[in-house]
């Protein structure tokens, strides 16, 4: 993508990106975890999606989903699936549900959901020990409109609303984490550029019982500013580079499934999205720059 047709995209009013009108863009790294990830936990579902680019996938009365789909708004996805599954539950119970009829609830919301909007019923339904996986797609920012920063927003990244030199101040929150310390049943990242890793975590995922978080990389090339060809690539550089860390929680114990041997340096992944250009023209913001770079090198000299 020019650097002149993704300003035209950043500049454009809100209303433009909204609504069920907006198709999905050409490239979209989400929708491609999303592919991946209902290949394999399959029609036996009842998907629980809360506002964001997710939600035009199902645009009445069309949809690519051949379970149940369920919108909500977006702090409420893991309330809805608490209704779902006790529906079920009660249906079980009653016998008007066979063992071989039930259905998994699967929240599907994005990173504005799950790292902020979201996060409070999130927590919630970890301490009632709900059965439910929730997928979020991690485009770091409010994508649906408009890209505005989220609590994923990486440090530096350019946004609808952090359009200074220096772009978004703060620093990603490390979701992970936030849910690792509930001690759910399994948390996992991955990237639908690592189709094999992806695929067996979500085998892991599927076999548990409880919370469960799929916390899927989503490269963006409309919020981020990459040519859509290259989503895949932009995958890679994020994990060789050490920037998004694919690793595993499980009964208190984090393991890295992938351990980049030689981490590419930082710039490399920056370089290629407009979201980033700002750090090297028109002059390199070398501060920065160093302080990206040392706060990878931090976390992965942290698990050694
Ligand atoms: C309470 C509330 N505030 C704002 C909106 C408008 N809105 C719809 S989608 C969206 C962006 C959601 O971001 P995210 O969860 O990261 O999903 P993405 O759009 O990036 O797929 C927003 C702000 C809303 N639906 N509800
Ligand atoms: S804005 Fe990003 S996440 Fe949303 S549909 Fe477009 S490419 Fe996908
Ligand atoms: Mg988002």
């Amino acid at each position: 993508m020019s650097e002149t047709t993704y300003k035209r995209i950043q500049d454009l009013p809100t209303e433009h990106l909204m609504g069920t009108g907006t198709p999905m863009c050409a490239g979209c790294g989400g929708l491609a975890a999303i592919k991946e990830i209902y290949d394999i936990i399959g029609e036996k579902t009842v998907f629980i999606n809360a506002a964001g680019c997710m939600t035009l996938l199902a645009n009445y009365p069309f949809t690519p989903f051949r379970g149940s789909w369920l919108y909500t708004a977006m702090a409420s996805a893991p309330a809805g699936a608490q209704g779902v599954r006790d529906a079920l539950d009660i249906l079980l119970a009653k016998r008007r549900l066979s063992a071989d009829e039930d259905l998994e609830a699967v929240v599907l919301t994005g990173d504005g959901s799950a790292y902020g909007m979201g996060l409070s019923a999130t927590s919630g339904a970890m301490d009632r020990n709900l059965d439910f996986l929730y997928v979020c797609y991690d485009n770091e920012g409010y994508g649906n409109t408009g890209q505005q920063a989220s609590g994923a927003t990486p440090l530096g990244a350019r946004t609808a609303t952090s359009r200074g030199l220096n772009g978004y101040p703060g620093h990603k929150k490390d979701l992970f984490a936030v849910w690792a310390a509930h001690r759910p049943a399994y948390v996992a990242t991955v990237s639908p550029s690592e189709p094999l890793d992806l695929a067996r975590k979500l085998e892991t995922a599927r076999n548990l019982v409880g919370p469960r978080l799929i916390l899927a990389l989503a490269p963006c090339p409309t919020g981020w500013g990459f040519d859509p060809k290259d989503t895949v690539k932009v995958g890679r550089l994020a994990v060789r580079s050490g920037v998004w860390p694919l690793k595993e929680y499980r009964d208190g114990v984090v393991t890295h499934s992938v351990v980049p041997g030689h981490r590419l340096p930082v710039e490399e992944y920056l370089r290629c999205q407009e979201r980033f250009a700002h750090l090297f023209r028109p002059q390199r913001n070398e501060e920065l720059l160093r302080e990206i770079q040392s706060g990878v090198d931090g976390y992965w000299e942290g698990i050694a």
